[in-house]
């Protein structure tokens, strides 16, 4: 239990939970996403800080900053249910000007709503993006043609100077458990780099050759040493994307199941139907409690890690957990 906060992950400017059982698309459409964000804001502030940093982020962060600069294209990947909260803060200050290409992986695990909105706001800043799935592949191809034509430049260049072609240079970078190793071994149909469903698993840098003309790099999931935002971090936690030691999976799950309550696609009665748990508290972290009682021998944490992998595993549908700012 962290600070004492015994059932208490409510407040915000709504003090109870709003019900959303109606599934049709009206509600969704008039669902306030700033509202939900205020709300996390206020439901995350009395929490203890997460704040995930192992050491291995610390040896490589600036080595890929060094090799960046050695970079013709990078591709930024990032975890389509959370494109914002995987936004790394100095990303855009180590690229510069820098060829980039935006990826947003897990793209099965968010509705085509979450996906439209995502594809219309990106196209509208003209920031390229592709939806991949680095389970299936799909997206991986695009993802390789569209590197080498935009690096295509480098051999032009080298030609003008009398210079033999290169192979063009992409590195793979993003925060942790996004896809990123996933997506090279997709692409090269081979197991060249480990992958694994936890935060952490790349540890050092890595090149690997796609064909003749394409060097990939790929890299250890990177995050700011302070994630300032806390509502960002929280969803991190929600979708596995930070170490699991950073944060209390009790606390966590009470969130996400606030959250989940006010979704428009899920609402109470989807969590109450699936549980068999009354949503009749005013807290997350009561109905973590009951379903404690109810399943696992009044095992808190236990429940708390159910409800957090039913929704890792898609068990409410697949919902992403931001939408665009308007
Ligand atoms: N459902 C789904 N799972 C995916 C997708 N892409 C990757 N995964 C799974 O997510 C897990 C993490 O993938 P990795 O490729 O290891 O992620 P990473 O970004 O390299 O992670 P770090 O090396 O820890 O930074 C693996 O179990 C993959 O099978 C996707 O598009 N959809
Ligand atoms: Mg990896």
């Amino acid at each position: 239990m962290v600070n004492g906060l015994k059932g208490q992950i409510v407040g915000g400017k709504t003090p109870t939970w709003r019900q959303n059982d109606d599934v049709n698309g009206a509600v969704e459409d008039e669902f306030d996403w700033a509202e939900m964000d205020a709300d996390l804001y206020y439901w995350t502030k009395p929490l203890r800080p997460v704040q995930w940093y192992p050491g291995h982020i610390a040896k490589t962060e600036k080595e890929l900053k060094d090799q960046l600069k050695l970079m013709d294209v990078v591709i930024e990947v990032r975890d389509a249910r959370i494109p914002l909260s995987t936004t790394h803060p100095q990303m855009d200050l180590w690229l510069g000007n820098r060829k980039r290409i935006l990826v947003l992986n897990r793209e099965d695990m968010v509705s085509t709503e979450d996906r439209n909105a995502w594809a219309m706001y990106f196209s509208n800043q003209g920031t390229k993006v592709i939806f991949s799935n680095g389970q299936l592949g799909m997206g991986t191809m695009k993802l390789s043609r569209l590197a080498k034509s935009l690096a295509a430049g480098v051999n032009v260049r080298r030609k003008a100077k009398g210079l033999l072609p290169r192979p063009v240079r992409a590195g793979i970078v993003g925060y942790p458990n996004v896809g990123k190793s996933s997506l090279i071994n997709r692409l090269l149909k081979r197991r060249m780099c480990p992958a694994a469903p936890r935060p952490g698993v790349t540890r050092e840098l890595k090149w690997v050759r796609f064909g003749k003309d394409l060097e990939l790099l790929d890299s250890p999931g990177i995050l700011p040493m302070r994630i300032s935002d806390q509502a960002a971090a929280i969803k991190l936690a929600i979708c596995d994307d930070i170490g699991e030691r950073s944060y209390d999976v009790a606390d966590v799950a009470a969130i996400l199941v606030q959250m989940l309550a006010k979704l428009p696609t899920v609402g109470m009665k989807v969590l109450q139907n699936r549980y068999k748990v009354d949503v009749d508290g005013q807290s997350g972290k009561i109905f973590i409690d009951k379903l404690a009682l109810r399943l696992f021998n009044g095992d808190s944490h236990q429940a708390a890690f159910r409800v957090l992998s039913d929704f890792r595993k898609g068990k409410f549908g697949w919902v992403a957990l931001e939408r665009p700012p308007r």
